[in-house]
């Protein structure tokens, strides 16, 4: 089976590099997954992800993560997790060291330290500096920031699908969330079915954009449900959205951004996006792809609730 490995946006490129050059070498899809959003998590120029991610609105940077195992059906999952840098890491421990799926919060961390993790300051001086002025323009101007899609690149999860050379299955999803939200929020990213979700028998699937809209329809299930039932993962991104879009539709909701990425079984993958939220220039809907054909940056499909599914071509 030739090895693939899809991330959202275009800073996935690296994070899909990485997990690209380990499947190659006949790693694990868990494996790939865990290393290549480790890269994102790590790298303190991406702002809404791991270190160097936006904080809440006091500050504090809250994290959260998960990770699926198509080859066995297991997950683990971190939410709200404080001063560990590669939160995806921890939640594979959760996956792998306890009988739960998930750990939240002041306890997720306790475990994170009794497992060999290190705290550390989240905070780098530019997202420090973003929250001050955010601060200063919340005491100029009111009581609240309600349309977090209006601020650029305040918020954006790495989710990552990969496909090994044993035909197993795997996905992830990591992200600090939506800047300046309220402390302890917790958005889709570490909800099994809404952030991510796999079943080898089909396919892998993750999400990124407003999780407070997003994990109200469990897209990433959706995908990969709608993949079972014959649909091409490119149709069953748009499919997935457009039954977002019905259910929450912008025009009622406000504007938000939703995008899906789905990689099936046989390696073939596809993505969408909602318009609203991702197609403005400087917030175009990107993912990256890495294959044998080397690593690509894509762009869109964009869809609205009228948009047309696809014919069934592959
Ligand atoms: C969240 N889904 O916490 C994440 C943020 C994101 O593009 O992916 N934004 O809601």
């Amino acid at each position: 089976m030739p090895p693939v490995i899809i991330t959202t946006w275009k800073f996935g490129l690296a994070a899909a590099h990485t997990g690209w050059e380990l499947l190659a070498q006949g790693a694990h899809a868990l494996d790939a997954i865990e290393k290549a959003a480790n890269v994102t998590e790590l790298d303190p120029e991406v702002t809404s992800v791991g270190y160097g991610g936006l904080p809440n609105r006091e500050g504090v940077v809250e994290l959260d993560a998960a990770i699926m195992d198509g080859a066995t059906h297991a997950a683990g999952a971190v939410a709200a997790l404080t001063g560990i840098k590669t939160p995806i890491s921890v939640a594979r421990l959760v996956m792998e060291r306890t009988p739960h799926t998930m750990l939240a919060g002041d306890n997720a961390k306790r475990f994170a330290l009794a497992n060999g993790f290190v705290e550390e300051d989240l905070l780098t001086p530019q997202s420090l500096a973003r929250w001050e002025a955010y601060r200063r323009a919340q005491s100029a101007s009111g009581p609240d920031v309600a349309h977090f899609d209006d601020l650029p690149e305040t918020h954006d999860t790495i989710g990552l699908c990969a496909l090994d050379r044993y035909g197993d299955l795997a996905a992830g999803c990591t992200t600090s969330g939506l800047a300046w939200k309220w402390p302890g929020r917790v958005g889709d990213s570490p909800i099994i079915g809404s952030g991510l979700y796999v079943d080898n028998a089909v396919g892998a699937a993750a999400a990124t954009g407003h999780g407070d809209e997003m994990m109200r329809a469990c897209i990433s299930f959706r995908a990969v449900t709608l993949m079972e039932q014959g649909l091409t993962p490119q149709q069953a991104c748009i499919e997935a959205l457009r039954y977002l879009m019905r259910k929450r539709p912008p025009e009622r909701c406000g504007l938000y951004g939703a995008a899906i990425i789905a990689l099936r079984r046989d390696g073939v993958f596809g993505a969408a996006a909602t318009c609203s939220g991702f197609h403005a220039p400087n917030r175009l809907w990107q993912w990256a792809v890495a294959s044998e054909q080397g690593v690509q940056l894509l762009e869109g499909v964009y869809v609205t609730p009228d948009t047309v599914l696809p014919a069934l071509s592959s």
